[in-house]
């Protein structure tokens, strides 16, 4: 299998991460990227690619100008400004306020472009996540150009990212950017099956509208799990993209045969749609032992995850998401890897 990946990861490190009153290590840290790599190594999967230069328009079939704009440009206008330390927002456009202006003030544009306060924009933010969507880019390629089956390493995560709003601790939707990418490059519909504990919610709705792209999620409730204000299976999609949307939300503490059947319905739905390529959003924070989750799937039951997902018979990107397990996320991640190839 191919696998992509870059150092430049490392560039993101941020100081701490504001959780539950307090300012602590991250959860989303360089470690988890080299328990990847050495569960990788152990594994036997030594086909390693650096990613090719990013495509700026690949980036803006899916983000806005502006907000990609503001994310290459950010650190440098903070700085600017006379701040040192990492950049936290902590006011955002919400009910009452508007979001048809964007302020100039440095302090401004970072909640205006943010949905969430636990993730901070650092010096390397932007060379970590426009390397991340580069190499989600560069597995879409390999995919489109005939391999059955690559994995894009990518680090910081996308999925929480829309197309002007970054949280969650992600930046660039690496898998939305991948999963457009695999449409310009051939395939006619496309299929994204987010397996991360939490929501897609940027790629929800980056896709919400369109009828090419079909977006399936098993997730925590948002009842009771990030990010808490989208999720539920009433939404469906919207015009053209109605019915192109599946949510699946399941409960504290679901173990692997629920989700299991969540991902046979998820799985179901992806071969009726007729999807020709498939992006899997794949995070591990499932597991058991994840510090922030609360699901309970085993490190065996990723075999099997990957497994079903192969039997969908389609080409395959895996992008990685979270997971903050760090010791297990990489034989876990691993794990629905060696599955998929049949082991
Ligand atoms: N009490 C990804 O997995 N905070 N992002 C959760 C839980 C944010 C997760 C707080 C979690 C973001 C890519
Ligand atoms: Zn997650």
């Amino acid at each position: 299998m191919r696998v992509v990946l870059s150092d430049d990861h490392a560039a993101h490190v941020p100081t701490g991460e504001l959780y539950l009153g307090e300012l602590v290590r991250p959860f989303e840290c360089p470690e988890r990227w080299e328990h990847v790599v050495a569960a990788l190594d152990a594994a036997g999967l030594e086909d390693r690619t650096s990613p090719d230069p990013l495509d700026l328009v690949g980036v803006e079939a899916v983000h806005d100008a502006a907000y990609v704009q503001f994310l290459r440009t950010f650190w440098d206008d903070w700085t600017a400004a006379g701040n040192t330390a990492d950049a936290i927002p902590t006011m955002f456009p919400v009910r009452g306020l508007r979001h048809d202006r964007v302020p100039d003030d440095v302090e401004g544009r970072l909640g205006y472009f943010a949905i969430a306060a636990e993730t901070s924009i650092t010096a390397g933010t932007w060379r970590a996540a426009s390397a991340a969507a580069a190499i989600a880019q560069t597995g879409q390629r390999l995919v489109s150009d005939g391999e059955d089956v690559a994995f894009a390493l990518c680090r910081p995560p996308g999925h929480h990212a829309s197309a002007d709003q970054f949280g969650g601790y992600c930046f660039l939707n690496n898998a939305a950017i991948a999963a457009h990418g695999l449409r310009v490059d051939g395939a006619d519909r496309v299929a994204v099956l987010d397996v991360d504990f939490h929501h897609g919610n940027g790629t929800q709705s980056i896709f919400w509208e369109r009828p090419d792209v079909f977006f399936a999620s098993l997730h925590g409730h948002p009842a009771d799990a990030f990010p808490h204000f989208l999720g539920w299976e009433d939404e469906v999609g919207a015009g053209d993209g109605a019915g192109a949307t599946l949510n699946l939300p399941l409960p504290r503490g679901t173990g692997f045969d629920a989700w299991g059947e969540a991902l046979e319905v998820a799985c179901g739905a992806i071969s009726r749609f007729g999807a020709e390529a498939l992006v899997v959003s794949l995070g591990v924070d499932t597991f058991a032992g994840d510090p922030i989750s609360f699901f309970r799937l085993a490190t065996d039951d990723y075999l099997a995850v990957g497994r079903r997902i192969a039997a969908l018979g389609l080409p395959t990107l895996y992008v990685m998401e979270g997971g903050y397990a760090v010791a297990e996320i990489g034989t876990n991640t691993v794990n629905v890897l060696v599955g998929h190839l049949g082991g």
